[in-house]
């Protein structure tokens, strides 16, 4: 277990590196029991190698961030999907209502309306400047999103996190490679769901350690919020279980955090209401795109929606896996003497009204 101080020096050491990415990538310590991509070790996190080797060092030299841009941030099978959705209808409501029968997300699976920036620069065929050349045609304000862990983004950002129970993320996690074995092609049988827990308790999965991908954004959350200056970081924390509960009181704060917040004539209007009816599971997994066809990436766009509930990790696993994650996850948290807790941290979720940020105002134009 890696103490608090030494996370610190971690991340330092990690900052310096990413310029010298794909020399020192084949020195990194690699992981190659959780599939669908080998792993290493940088930083402190298990990062896919393609992502370390290309999608890092081009995030830092190649993207250029503008003060509009929101970057939705995840640790993998945590809502982003959804997010992506509500980010993006909400951002492009003027142009794309939410009642528009050929709206984008009536036609396209989300990780198709907004791209993953760093899983771009390191699977696409093209180099990092025609990467760099599509984000840079995409219609203000830009919506983007992120698997990184905080520590390994760039500066004079907006992001919007969302975090959700450890033990739904792993085994939301662990049926989607199972969904998509196929087309991943990786054979099961070696992939046991035992196995799957094993190795994110020991933090060697997709951007692991979870609980430290999540207690780094929600510490950043906590230190930014409301007194960021200009350039610095600004972090929205989101929860997946509050979402499920609220979320038209999640999606109202979102917007305002975005700089595009309803106003009342829309939401006397129902707009809002519009927009989580059109990005609801149901309707998403309505969607011929969703349902037959294949993300951008080649992932069976059906793998993205299963049930979308709080819990259903019982379904799965026993009370004893339960409980093991959650006991590393807890000795973890102590470690690091973090004071945050994946079930609440007796905080009610910011409301709209209490956010303040330096950063642009409105940029949308609310539809006519
Ligand atoms: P990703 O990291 O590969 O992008 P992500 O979208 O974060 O995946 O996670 C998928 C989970 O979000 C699935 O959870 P489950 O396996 O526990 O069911 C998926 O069902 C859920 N999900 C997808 N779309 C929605 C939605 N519209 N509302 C609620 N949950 C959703």
């Amino acid at each position: 277990m890696a103490s608090s101080h030494e996370e610190d020096e971690e991340e330092k050491q990690c900052l310096a590196s990413f310029a010298k990415m794909a020399e020192l990538v084949p020195t990194l310590p690699l992981e190659t029991r959780c599939p669908p991509l080998p792993l290493r070790q940088h930083g402190g996190f298990w990062l896919p190698e393609a992502t370390l080797r290309r999608g890092v060092p081009a995030v830092h030299a190649v993207f250029a961030p503008r003060p509009t841009d929101v970057l939705l941030a995840s640790y993998p099978k945590s809502g982003t999907t959804w997010l992506k959705a509500l980010a993006f209808a909400t951002a492009h409501r003027a142009v794309h209502p939410p009642s528009a029968h050929d709206h984008p997300l009536r036609r396209r699976n989300p990780h198709d309306c907004v791209p993953f920036l760093e899983i771009g620069f390191a699977f696409a065929d093209d180099d990092a400047d025609a990467v760099a050349a599509k984000l840079e045609e995409l219609p203000a304000p830009r919506v983007l999103a992120t698997h990184l862990p905080f520590s390994f983004l760039p500066e004079r950002l907006r992001v919007v996190y969302i975090c959700r129970d450890p033990k739904d993320a792993l085994v939301s996690f662990w049926l989607f490679i199972r969904k998509s074995s196929e087309s991943l092609g990786v054979d099961m049988e070696s992939f046991p769901l035992q196995e799957a827990l094993e190795l994110f308790c020991e933090g060697r999965c997709f951007g692991g350690p979870q609980w430290r991908h999540v207690v780094e954004y929600w510490e950043a959350s906590r230190r930014r919020r409301g007194t960021g200056g200009a350039g610095e970081q600004q972090v929205l924390f989101l929860r997946y279980e509050e979402m499920l509960r609220d979320a038209v009181g999640s999606l109202k704060t979102m917007a305002e955090f975005m700089g595009c917040a309803f106003s009342r004539e829309e939401e006397e209007r129902g707009v809002v209401e519009a927009i989580v009816e059109l990005c609801s599971m149901e309707k998403l997994k309505e969607v011929e795109a969703n349902r037959n066809g294949r993300t951008g990436l080649g992932v069976r766009g059906d793998a993205f929606f299963r049930k979308g509930v709080a819990g259903d990790w019982s379904s799965h696993m026993t009370p004893e896996m339960g409980k093991m994650v959650d006991q590393v996850v807890e000795d973890e948290l102590r470690v690091r003497g973090s004071a945050f807790c994946f079930a609440g941290d007796g905080e009610p979720a910011p409301a709209a009204s209490s956010i303040h940020t330096d950063l642009p105002p409105s940029f949308c134009t609310p539809p006519t």
